[in-house]
């Protein structure tokens, strides 16, 4: 039976578990706390990827036995040799009594395998506990483990009146700093950002995550099928310093791909699709490369692209209280647009609030069947 105590204690598990955003990718966020006659003896969090699991740490950080204590983890222990030993290993040699495990681990090396070997062992195991928390909290984890396709959020700043820059082409700046600050911490939650080349010549973004303590630096992607990127943008010039992948198309010329590897870019052929890069595919090989998890900063054709190839799984817009108008003025999704209202894509989970002087509304993308 799974009581109010053992729900608080997953809640403290998800608290640490927390502490490895930005760091674990493509490894979910696991949190594990010991507890014995209602007392914490140990509290642990997987920290970055390769290091040990959350489990381990919490023994570690043990301030005595926990012979016949209860485990508390967000995560179903795994038993598979990876980069670290089976934590259900140490589950049983630490002659834990009861283990409390808040989602089972889709990752088919541990899909329940983990749970029958602890209950095999005679432990009492409960599981499914604040699974809805748990599921928004590692949801770049499940989407992952499972398709093997990054988790991709659409992030865009635009006027009231619907405009990313005004019809001269200027959007420095559209929001507010604190909202600009949000966004650079963000960046560091993800492990690439994905810009198309139009807005690269346009804006000449660096796509870093600037002013955050010890935030890691997501690989930057540049979707510009005929490897147009100029050799004298931020990008290009910095490439030696943060990772960028240029992904193009077969029309890409030879030349021009091999100026590129020479200043450390790594170039990605993707297949075509209607003349561009195949959203899907580059999915797909990003996926092959460990990557996660997008944030997708457009501009408006790209952002169309994702869309209408249903590959947007998240939607993050900070909408500043100003107005610009122009019908020339760029949107943050373009493309043809949806011919029927009801057609529409929506968004479920919707979370709005204030940041600074503007408003931020999210949501999760319902994807059609
Ligand atoms: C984690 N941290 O705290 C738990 C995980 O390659 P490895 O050895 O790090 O194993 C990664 C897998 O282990 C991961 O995909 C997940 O299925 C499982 N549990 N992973 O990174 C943890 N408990
Ligand atoms: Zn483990």
């Amino acid at each position: 039976m799974v009581t109010e105590e053992d729900r608080k204690y997953i809640g403290r598990a998800a608290e640490l578990a927390e502490h490895g955003k930005g760091f674990v990718n493509p490894n979910p966020l696991v949190g594990a706390v010991i507890v014995r006659e209602g007392r914490i003896i140990g509290e642990g969090f997987h920290a970055r990827c390769g290091g040990p699991h959350a489990e381990r740490e919490a023994f570690r950080n043990c301030t005595e036995d926990p012979r016949g204590a209860t485990l508390y983890v967000t995560l179903e222990p795994c038993c598979h040799y990876g980069k670290t030993p089976p934590c259900t290993e140490i589950i049983l040699e630490k002659g834990i009594a009861r283990v409390v495990i808040g989602l089972t681990d889709p990752n088919p090396l541990v899909a329940g395998k983990g749970i029958a070997i602890l209950q095999n062992a005679g432990i009492a195991v409960e599981s499914g506990v604040e699974v809805e928390r748990l599921t928004k909290q590692n949801r770049v984890f499940l989407k992952y483990i499972t398709t093997r396709t990054p988790w991709v959020v659409l992030k865009t700043a635009m006027t009231l009146d619907g405009k990313i820059a005004t019809y001269t082409g200027d959007s420095k700046w559209v929001t507010g700093e604190e909202a600009r600050k949000e966004v650079h911490r963000m960046r560091a939650e993800y492990t690439g950002i994905v810009a198309g080349s139009g807005t690269v010549k346009a804006d000449d973004p660096l796509l870093n995550c600037r002013g955050v303590a010890g935030c890691h630096q997501p690989v930057r992607i540049v979707v510009d099928s005929a490897a147009s990127l100029p050799v004298t943008s931020r990008i290009f010039r910095t490439a030696k310093e943060q990772p960028v992948i240029l992904a193009h198309t077969a029309k890409a010329g030879a030349e021009k791909l091999e100026t590129l590897q020479a200043a450390g870019i790594e170039t990605l052929l993707c297949t075509e699709q209607e003349g561009k890069v195949s959203i899907p595919d580059l999915l797909r090989k990003l996926g092959e490369k460990q990557i996660d998890s997008l944030l997708l900063e457009g501009g408006g054709e790209l952002n169309a692209s994702f869309l209408n190839a249903g590959m947007v799984d998240e939607v993050v817009a900070f909408i500043a209280p100003k107005l610009t108008g122009g019908r020339e003025a760029p949107t943050p999704v373009e493309g043809k647009g949806i011919a029927r209202m009801n057609e529409a894509i929506r968004l479920r989970e919707v979370e709005s609030g204030r940041i600074g002087e503007d408003i931020r509304i999210r949501g999760v993308v319902e994807h059609r069947k």
